[in-house]
């Protein structure tokens, strides 16, 4: 009995690597820096080399944020170059964009700055993330 509780303490950490149980890709949720949305990112695959495409997922208390002007870039913050080719927004519906041809040409650390704005409510947060 105490083998099988140990066993199951070991998948349940196994899972919380990527915040909602999926390890194959990105999956992180930060708050603005304003506090008014929450910006969730996640890609099926791990970010790499090359154009990489993200869902973008926007929300305000809970609720999908629809009709927003989201725009993200991509920095090398050791480099100070970002990505060289426009990073494309296009709304998804329920509070979701799809954010293509994030080009990231060097392997290292990446900085996301995902922005959003709808009326006179503007927010932005920034993800780290490692590109191998
Ligand atoms: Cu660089």
């Amino acid at each position: 009995m105490r083998t099988i509780r140990w066993m199951l303490m070991a998948v349940l950490a196994a899972c919380t690597d990527g915040g909602d149980g999926s390890t194959a890709g990105f999956d992180e949720t930060k708050t603005g820096d304003h506090g008014l949305y929450a910006f969730h990112l996640t890609s099926a695959d791990v970010p790499q080399q090359g154009s990489n495409t993200f869902t973008l997922e926007l929300t305000a208390s809970g609720s999908p944020v629809d009709g927003a002007t989201v725009t993200v870039d991509a920095l090398m913050p050791a480099h100070g170059h970002g990505s060289g080719t426009p990073i494309t927004v296009s709304a998804a519906g329920n509070g979701r964009y799809t954010v293509g041809n994030v080009s990231f040409t060097m392997a290292g650390a990446w900085d996301l700055t995902c922005s959003a704005s709808r009326a006179a409510s503007q927010d932005s947060a920034t993800f780290h993330l490692d590109v191998p």
